[in-house]
């Protein structure tokens, strides 16, 4: 492919050595996760901008709870892949800074080995009180749906819905690291949800690199766009950023 040779030889040249990783749900697409948008990105005729919103889960938190219970289901059956390997076979790299952002809420990233990553919109397996706000690990399925708290009220998916803000610090972080990357890597993301997508506009210096199946509102502001699977191409870009810094 004539774009991943001009990308790794630019990565030869100029040895970028603070890296940031934006990951979206095409990079959890090659484990099996069906992604939000596009062919497969219905829930029983339900779109995701009808079931994410604090709204659905006022008016129908059964049904809310139903399409979270299915998707936990489907990631404790699904594995890392390629992808998610390479990335935090990446952060491993003692001469590299690397900062892992994702959009993604299934933990693939922590699966596979990322320790450090900053969630934007929050995590599967954590549930949060409605009322009281406490946060807890929740990996196994519930028994009864909705799930109540001990103090009554009901507990919900500790996720970042439409119309909620982000964790501040989480996306400040993000933000700090785009501003300073050498390069960002851009992966499997339709990039119309902000302000994950608004992320791309804080790059400075860098360059970024879109790593997409499809084209995105976002390819315009990259540098190369790699029309492929993240799980095809991360690893082989890794190798490259690997071997230039060592
Ligand atoms: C592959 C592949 C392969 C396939 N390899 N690639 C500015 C402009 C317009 C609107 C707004 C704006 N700022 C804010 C808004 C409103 C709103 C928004 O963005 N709306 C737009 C949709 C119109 N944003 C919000 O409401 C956010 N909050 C906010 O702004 O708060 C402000 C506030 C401040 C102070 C007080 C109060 C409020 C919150 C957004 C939360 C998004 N939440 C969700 C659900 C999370 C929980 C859950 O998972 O259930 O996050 S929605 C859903 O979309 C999920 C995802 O993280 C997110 C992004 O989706 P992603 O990852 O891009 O997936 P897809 O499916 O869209 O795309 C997959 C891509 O992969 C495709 O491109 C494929 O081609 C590709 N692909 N196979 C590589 N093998």
């Amino acid at each position: 492919m004539k774009i991943l040779e001009e990308v790794l030889e630019w990565i030869r040249r100029h040895r970028p050595a603070r890296i940031a990783v934006l990951t979206g749900a095409g990079v959890s697409a090659d484990s099996g996760i069906p992604t939000f948008r596009g062919g497969d990105g219905l829930w029983k005729q339900h779109r995701v901008e009808q079931l994410a919103t604090p709204e659905a889960f006022s008016r129908n938190p059964g049904l809310v709870w139903e399409w979270y219970e299915w998707r936990r289901d489907r990631v404790r059956l699904a594995s890392p892949n390629a992808a998610h390997l390479a990335i935090a076979e990446l952060q491993r790299h003692p001469k590299l800074d690397v900062t892992l952002i994702t959009q993604n809420v299934d933990d693939l990233h922590r699966r596979a080995g990322s320790r450090e990553i900053l969630e934007l919109h929050g995590n599967l397996f954590r549930v949060r009180c409605s009322l009281e706000g406490h946060v807890r690990q929740a990996e196994e399925a519930f028994s009864e749906l909705p799930p109540a708290c001990p103090c009554g009220a009901l507990l919900r998916p500790d996720v970042v819905w439409f119309g909620e803000p982000l964790p501040a610090r989480t996306l400040e972080h993000a933000a700090e690291a785009a501003s300073a990357c050498d390069l960002l890597l851009l992966a499997g993301t339709s990039g119309v949800v902000y302000p994950a997508a608004g992320l791309v506009s804080f790059v400075r210096r860098g360059v970024v690199v879109e790593i997409n199946p499809s084209r995105t509102p976002l390819t315009d502001q990259s540098a190369w766009w790699l029309e492929a699977s993240a799980s095809a191409v991360l690893p082989v870009i890794v190798d490259g950023i690997r071997s230039a810094a060592s």
